[in-house]
């Protein structure tokens, strides 16, 4: 109950990792909204990535950038249309800097990066590791729609220790430093709990990366 009477409040999660809720206001949320609904389409639009086993991710992508698939970057989309990749705005690469200053207190490098990962029916995501890139900086991460679980553990081994955190629309999270390698993972999401004024059914995550490519 206090998390509805109170602010939710900035919380460690684990050192370098960060929840900062209603990081983004209303207006910001429907601003980037519409622009992932530019970024989605054709060419080299929201596309369902197939991993090299024969499964496929249910969260559907679109990349800013670099295009990363299963487990490298590359300028076009090799394993969709063939298209370039979209443009990674500087507004954007602002936007990540400020993220990392307001989570961490830190300067960052600058935001090359994006992967839009749109969550509806019954999406989600495995643990994995962000370890495709050769920067170190921390990997931003912003939400826009429905509520989930974004579960975040450690280092080693995708399973426990985690910890489990509710993100919102408008909330942000930052993982760096001695948690830039950490497992995470969305298991859920919740449908029908996007604030019903953003107009989006189902849930965006927008991840900023550096590549250091
Ligand atoms: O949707 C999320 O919050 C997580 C996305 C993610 O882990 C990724 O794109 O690597």
């Amino acid at each position: 109950m206090d998390a509805e009477l109170f602010p939710r409040a900035r919380t460690e999660i684990a050192p370098g990792a960060v929840h900062v809720p209603d990081w983004l206001d209303a207006g910001r949320q429907r601003e980037l909204l519409e622009a992932c609904r530019q970024w989605a389409r054709p060419p080299a639009g929201l596309r369902t990535v197939r991993t090299p086993g024969g499964g496929t991710m249910t969260a559907r992508q679109v990349c800013l950038g670099w295009h990363w698939y299963p487990y490298a970057y590359a300028r076009t989309v090799v394993d969709g249309d063939g298209a370039p990749v979209k443009p990674f705005p500087d507004w954007l690469d602002e936007l990540g800097r400020r993220a990392v200053r307001d989570a961490l207190g830190v300067p960052s490098q600058s935001y090359d990066i994006a992967l839009i990962n749109f969550y509806d029916g019954d999406a989600r995501m495995g643990m994995h590791r962000d370890s495709d890139e050769k920067s170190d900086a921390p990997v931003v991460s912003l939400s826009l729609g429905d509520t989930c679980v974004f579960r975040f553990g450690n280092a080693e081994t995708r399973t426990r220790p985690y910890t489990d955190v509710e993100l919102r629309s408008g909330d942000l999270f930052v993982f760096g430093g001695r948690s830039r390698l950490a497992y995470h993972g969305v298991p859920r999401v919740h449908p029908g709990t996007a604030p019903p004024e953003l107009g989006l059914t189902g849930r965006l995550n927008i991840t900023l990366r550096v590549s250091g490519l």
